[in-house]
């Protein structure tokens, strides 16, 4: 644990539909940052996206989609590993050991399974509340010391450290405690129709996201028509969460501080604000779309970067599940 050369990073997204705003500027954006100085494990998480009913044909088409995506964000293949979650079952098996150090109190108050679970009352699958076990899964295999989320991760993050600690405690230091990684102002990005609402790909009204993969116009669209109020003011504050919203996501964007942006338009309306702001988003998005639709007309290459990302995450995770089992009493298989 202590011998390594780099700290390292795991962290994932959902093929569960096209990425959003939310997932590049709360995750993707700071794993193109984090890739040269960290040993990075990258992944399509597709044994959680099936927590909510998925289309088998979608659910195989989005998570090579998520790949392309990954990669037209800057996510170097050659400096990270990038593998789908259910190429390497070692995630299933530490999650059953997990399942069992984990207590039903802790699972019942995590409010995304709340949320999910309000959303979903048909299908209330065991998988659904089980969900953050297995995220605790994902990174302790890797024995991760940083996980690059959204703070809508920040609970299940704790419940990833607790079970770290419990691990340790009950048996041997065998797990490094994790530690989030948030950014600042775009930790969570809300939805453009309902700000109080964080923006999410599952959302059932197409307004309240933005795809880095849809046309240019539609993205100036969605932000024309963003929901605002009444003051007509461009300011940042709790009580315009609308504007301080696109504030957020133009500053994330443009890198252009947010004190910046609300000076540039003093005495200028919503209308002037949102447009600028539309031209800024889809000129930073167009290279990243352009990228990610010349990667689709590569199939075979996109299965070489995770057939060879599956193979070097496997090493690592078979040798943490390896000392796991030994630790907790169960006897190795023996070749005849
Ligand atoms: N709105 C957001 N703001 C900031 N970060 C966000 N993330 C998601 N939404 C926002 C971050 O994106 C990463 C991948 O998320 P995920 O796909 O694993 O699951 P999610 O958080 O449930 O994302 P969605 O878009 O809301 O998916 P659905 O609709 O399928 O549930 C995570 O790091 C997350 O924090």
């Amino acid at each position: 644990m202590g011998d390594r050369e780099k700290k390292v990073i795991f962290s994932g997204v959902q093929p569960s539909g096209k990425m959003t705003l939310g997932n590049y500027l709360g995750a993707l954006k700071s794993w193109t940052k984090l890739q040269d100085d960290y040993e990075c494990y990258y992944s399509m998480v597709n044994m959680h996206a099936i927590t909510v009913p998925q289309d088998p044909e979608v659910l195989r088409r989005q998570t090579t989609e998520l790949l392309a995506q990954f990669l037209a964000c800057g996510i170097d293949p050659d400096k990270n590993t990038i593998f789908v979650q259910s190429h390497v079952h070692e995630h299933a098996e530490l999650n059953w050991v997990l399942c069992t150090m984990t207590y039903m109190g802790e699972l019942n108050r995590m409010t995304q399974y709340k949320d999910k679970s309000r959303k979903s009352e048909a299908n209330l699958n065991a998988g659904l509340f089980t969900y953050p076990v297995l995220m605790a899964a994902d990174i302790l295999l890797y024995q991760a010391d940083l996980v690059p989320v959204g703070d809508d991760q920040k609970q299940h993050m704790e419940l990833a450290r607790d079970l770290a600690n419990r691990f340790n405690a009950r048996f041997s230091d065998t797990f490094v405690v994790p530690e989030g990684y948030y950014p600042k102002e775009t930790a969570r990005v809300m939805s453009l129709q309902e700000p109080e609402k964080k923006m999410s790909k599952s959302d059932s009204n197409e307004k309240a996201f933005i795809l880095l993969a849809e046309s240019a116009e539609t993205t100036a669209k969605k932000i024309k028509s963003a929901v605002t109020d009444s003051v007509g003011i461009v300011k940042y504050s709790d009580e315009q969460p609308g504007i301080k919203n696109l504030i957020n996501i133009y500053s994330a964007m443009t890198d252009k501080s947010v004190e910046e942006i609300v000076s540039m338009y003093e005495g200028k309306g919503y209308g002037a604000f949102k447009g600028e702001m539309a031209e800024a988003v889809v000129e930073t998005l167009r290279p990243i779309r352009e990228k990610y639709n010349y990667l689709l007309e590569n199939p075979d290459y996109l299965e070489s970067i995770y057939a060879k990302g599956a193979e070097k995450a496997q090493i690592r995770a078979a040798q943490t599940l390896e000392k796991v089992y030994n630790q907790i009493g169960f006897i190795p298989k023996k070749n005849k």
